[in-house]
């Protein structure tokens, strides 16, 4: 069973930042898609639960650079 959350993020600017982030939560085992939206500064994700935790996803993000500050 997967789930779906939105994360809000800032610092996304570009196609980069858009491409890093989703690429950091995509390499997550667990994490199913992961998709950008930059004018709403968030990322959807869809995940199970069972193996990846919304921790390890603020840490993956953290890890290139952005800051999640909240769910959306
Ligand atoms: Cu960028």
């Amino acid at each position: 069973m997967t789930q779906q959350l939105a994360l809000k993020v800032e610092g996304m600017t570009c196609g980069h930042c858009k491409a890093a982030v989703e690429n950091a939560l995509r390499q997550l085992s667990g994490v199913v898609a992961a998709e950008v939206d930059l004018g709403k500064k968030t990322v959807t994700v869809n995940y199970d639960p069972a193996q990846v935790s919304v921790e390890q996803m603020k840490e993956a993000i953290a890890e290139e650079g952005y800051d999640v500050v909240g769910e959306a």
